[in-house]
């Protein structure tokens, strides 16, 4: 540790220090702690954080040798097709899309990573490839945020770490600060976005064109996200301190002023959206989460590399708006800026992760060992964190793109605790990657967690941030080349060097309007974890804060809501009217609704329309009560509407060469076999005649004792599903008739019955969208014998292999066992949609539902059923909460997240013993026939 490390955390409560000392010492804070740990967890002996470490490096090789080898020099990798992905070559994924800017992000991404794991060689050639083949000139229109924080913040960890081992003496030698005027010329390329009155940048630009010029196809957005806006400062600033060209640091101190400023005055909360031209908040929400969370990152670590303390104040007076507002630990609830006593969801995004590993850069670690705690018990549920969750710990949106923040804030927390409790969280997670993620192209993100099925899509993120912080996580520092305490991590984990501190500072106080107060020493409070404050004589303390926690998900009690309901309670004042609450038939609701201008229609077919016009609201805060009301109402009923559809099914492929590798997911049928009450069933396939199963069969030979494939169309599912019944059929597959049709691209199908009794449908109907049932087809044409299982959720390979009938069949023999339990999803289908998507169009539902929509001249409106009003779960875990009872309602949860057994070691595999390269031969072959029909439709 350096001496100023030690001074700065050796104080009860650090001194203020010259700012570049200060800078520094925050970031030295890290490590001071790691010797404390005695007591607690058991310690991990140096060999086995070895063996996780080499774990470590043989799964990034895993990732990064096959984007190379099939999807370089593409963006990113799609690991289950093979093949890499090219925008506009692909279907749109909406806002996803924007990180592609046909520059081979993934390998910019994975520069530093590859030295931060001692790949110097690999790095090397990594930096020739940029160089020789990367062009940022494209026509193609890029979010600024994910260009800047993956192309602009990779190409500057890569110059950051090419420059120190060219100081080193032995590698780089003939590098020549090429990628840093790579860096530059991209900074350029970005600067047109920020030419707006407010200083806030466009969302998007177009690398070639800019983006006034016509051919531009952007510069017509208003708004913008928070985290968008505000987390430029750490690479502009060091591009311009690197270069001397002051211009950058100046525009992202702008746009940070401007933010700062449009603050919300009373609770010094941001909002999600703001305005680019006016810098009125467009979405009031407020978290730490998706859309603000790198924002609050940034001002901290601007203050650590820039050394300018207004970046501190402002991060300390939006940290106390935070901790006093947002967080009821252990959980971190969005409120209204405006009303930040009242919790504006009910659920929590996976992006907040990265929070308590902030809260250790802030000091602050109390709350963060319980967030993490509560974090990780989400994550033993469900094998990996979900986009979002509710305060009840159900899945809100069942995604995981395997995001590394989980994994961030564990490295930092073990960094400042030393308990090896982290240790073992961080062996969890690698096992969970390996078990569900990995498959033979990469690793696979999670289309559902609750069905373990996949997403042909690994982001360049997993390679610039989970490999680093999971490696970091169990390596002495002898095991990194360089020292890592001398650079600070971006919010994608680049590494920029704290000695920028010191280098052309004079260029970040011209032209900004950050006034410079003098700080008083509160400030600098927990400005580093202090070991005394923390543990006070007792090294179990941090077990104990945890200790209370460790039931939480499954004993949930919604904490966040009872909070609202108490302060409303305390003050006096009758609590607001909760859309959970409301009954049309109370006349004091109704009284209520009046007052927040919502008026109540009746429709014919039974339902009831609200509408709120805000100027009919009785005052200024009623009309806020009654806008909330509504945004309350619309996510409600959308949540109702989840709860009504049935979940996704799988059919998994379990015969030669599949062995259950492949899994398709598909939609369910609102008739037959409920796969969620019974066992999986299994059999092999075969083709119905006639094909669309309209009629009596006329093969019934051919598929008695089988799963019977029918195209969908010109009749009822159940009819179809009753003509392969007769035919002696065990079970159905309707592949969709509609060519080219994707789970990746379209929501969930559900195939409803035909308004009759169907209790006559015994077998279990299951739905695969064209794309997915010509896996099966073309398996058919291929090896003519291909057994499948449907069932609701992906079954573990070795339990599969385990059924007497796999015996003699061959098995793929590998060093890592847990990577072959892994099943891959070739696609999926799930009504769950990106989270940015999804948070776009939950907006966009207000105005978009034909049936909630009133005439155009009013503001909101929602349409509900007064049926659905007392058959709404939550308000039943309401009631129990606020009669002080919690009691665990979520027996759902409790199915979905049955931990399935663990891989049998002991499988006895057949003697055809088929080496793996040869199933993997067969596994390309089918992926090359995939991907010539794929490329037949474009
Ligand atoms: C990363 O690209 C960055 O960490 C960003 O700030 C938000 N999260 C993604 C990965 O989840």
């Amino acid at each position: 540790m350096s001496e100023a490390g030690g001074r700065g955390c050796g104080s009860p409560v650090p001194q203020r220090a010259p700012w570049s000392l200060v800078a520094a010492t925050a970031a030295i804070c890290l490590v001071s702690a790691t010797s404390v740990w005695t007591v607690g967890a058991e310690p991990m002996s140096r060999e086995e954080k070895q063996k996780l470490g080499n774990q470590v490096l043989e799964m990034f090789d895993h990732a990064y040798g096959n984007y190379m080898e099939h999807a370089y020099p593409a963006d990113e990798l799609m690991p289950l097709t093979c093949r890499g992905r090219v925008r506009g070559q692909e279907p749109s994924r909406g806002d996803v899309d924007d990180a592609l800017g046909k520059f081979s992000l993934t390998l910019i991404d994975s520069l530093d990573t590859l030295v931060v794991l001692n790949k110097t060689k690999e790095f090397e050639d990594a930096v020739r490839k940029v160089l020789r083949d990367v062009n940022l000139d494209n026509d193609v229109v890029v979010s600024v945020f994910e260009t800047n924080i993956r192309v602009l913040g990779g190409l500057l960890g890569g110059h950051s770490l090419a420059i120190m081992l060219k100081e080193k003496g032995e590698y780089m030698q003939w590098y020549n600060d090429e990628l840093l005027q790579m860096a530059k010329q991209l900074g350029y390329k970005l600067l047109p976005a920020f030419n707006t009155t407010s200083g806030l940048p466009y969302p998007r630009i177009n690398l070639k064109f800019g983006i006034r010029k016509p051919e531009a196809r952007t510069g017509t957005e208003t708004d913008t996200c928070t985290a968008c806006a505000g987390t430029l400062i750490l690479e502009f600033a060091a591009l311009s301190r690197f270069t001397g060209a002051t211009i950058f640091e100046e525009y992202a101190r702008k746009a940070l002023d401007f933010l700062w400023e449009k603050r919300q005055r009373s609770s010094n909360l941001v909002g999600v959206t703001i305005n680019i031209h006016t810098g009125d908040w467009v979405r009031k929400d407020s978290g730490v989460g998706a859309g603000i969370d790198s924002y609050y990152e940034y001002l901290l670590k601007a203050y650590v590399l820039l050394g300018d303390d207004s970046f501190l104040e402002r991060f300390n007076t939006h940290y106390d708006a935070i901790m006093r507002y947002i967080s009821q630990p252990p959980l971190l609830l969005d409120v209204h800026i405006h009303k930040p006593m009242l919790n504006a969801r009910t659920w929590m995004d996976a992006l907040l992760a990265f929070f308590p590993g902030l809260q250790v850069l802030k000091g602050d670690i109390r709350p963060a060992i319980e967030t993490h705690e509560m974090l990780y018990q989400v994550i033993k549920k469900h094998n990996f964190l979900p986009e979002a969750f509710t305060t009840d710990f159900r899945v809100h949106w069942a995604q995981h793109p395997l995001r590394p923040e989980f994994a961030e804030s564990t490295y930092f927390l073990y960094k400042a605790t030393g308990d090896p409790y982290y240790l073992e969280v961080g062996k969890t997670l690698i096992e969970n990657l390996n078990k569900y993620a990995r498959v033979p192209c990469g690793f696979a993100a999670m289309k559902d967690v609750r069905t373990g099925s996949h997403e042909d899509r690994m982001d360049s993120f997993f390679l610039a941030e989970m490999f680093k912080y999971l490696y970091l996580l169990f390596a002495d520092k002898e095991d990194i080349i360089f020292d890592i305490e001398d650079y600070i991590f971006t919010t994608e984990a680049h590494l920029l060097p704290l000695w920028l501190s010191t280098t052309n500072q004079s260029i970040s106080k011209k032209n900004t309007t950050s006034e410079y107060t003098e700080l008083d020493d509160s400030n600098f409070d927990w400005t580093c974890p202090n070991t005394q404050i923390l543990f006070p004589n007792d090294p179990l303390y941090a077990q104990s804060i945890r200790e209370p926690l460790k039931n939480v998900v499954d004993k949930s009690c919604p904490r966040g809501i009872i909070r609202v309901r108490e302060e409303s309670f305390r003050s006096g004042a009758k609590p607001p009217l909760r859309a959970r609450d409301f009954m049309a038939t109370n006349p004091e609701h109704l009284e209520i609704l009046k007052k927040m201008g919502v008026s109540l229609i009746h429709l014919k077919d039974g339902r009831v329309q609200l509408v709120q016009h805000a100027i009919q609201a009785a005052s200024s805060i009623d009309a806020e009560d009654g806008l909330r009301f509504m945004q309350e109402m619309i996510e409600l009923s959308s949540q109702q509407q989840k709860e009504q559809q049935l979940p996704p099914r799988a059919v998994q492929i379990v015969s030669h060469p599949f062995f259950g590798r492949v899994v398709l997911t598909a939609g369910p049928a609102q008739f037959g076999l409920d796969l969620s009450k019974h066992k999986e069933t299994r059999g092999f396939v075969a083709s119905s005649k006639p094909y669309n199963g309209c009629s009596e069969l006329t093969n019934p030979e051919a598929v008695m004792g089988k799963i019977a494939l029918i195209q969908r169309g010109q009749c009822m599912f159940a009819e179809k599903a009753r003509n392969i019944q007769n035919a002696g059929a065990i079970g159905g597959i309707v592949i969709d008739d509609n060519e080219g049709s994707s789970s990746d691209t379209a929501p969930l199908f559900q195939m409803a019955g035909d308004g009759k009794d169907t209790d006559d449908i015994k077998i279990p109907m299951l739905f695969l969208f064209s794309k997915e049932g010509s896996i099966i087809l073309d398996a058919i044409r291929e090896y003519e014998e291909v057994e499948v299982l449907l069932s609701d959720k992906a079954k573990d390979r070795a339990a599969i292999l385990k059924d007497p009938e796999m015996e003699n069949e061959e098995q793929p023999s590998s060093e890592n066992d847990s990577q072959n339990q892994s099943a891959e999803q070739i696609s999926s289908s799930s009504q769950e949609v990106d989270l940015v998507d999804q948070e776009s169009s939950e907006e966009n539902s207000l105005n978009s539902h034909p049936e909630s929509l009133s005439p155009a001249d009013m503001d909101n409106a929602a349409s509900i059923s007064p049926s659905e009003q007392t058959s709404n779960p939550t308000e039943n875990h309401e009631t129990a909460n606020l009669n002080g009872e919690c009691t665990d309602l979520d027996n759902q949860l409790q199915e979905q997240s049955e931990t399935e057994e663990d891989s049998n070691p002991n499988v006895s595999w057949g003697k055809k013993v088929q080496p793996i390269d040869s199933i993997l031969a067969d596994w390309n072959e089918d992926i090359e026939a995939f991907e010539m029909m794929e490329k037949d439709e474009l």
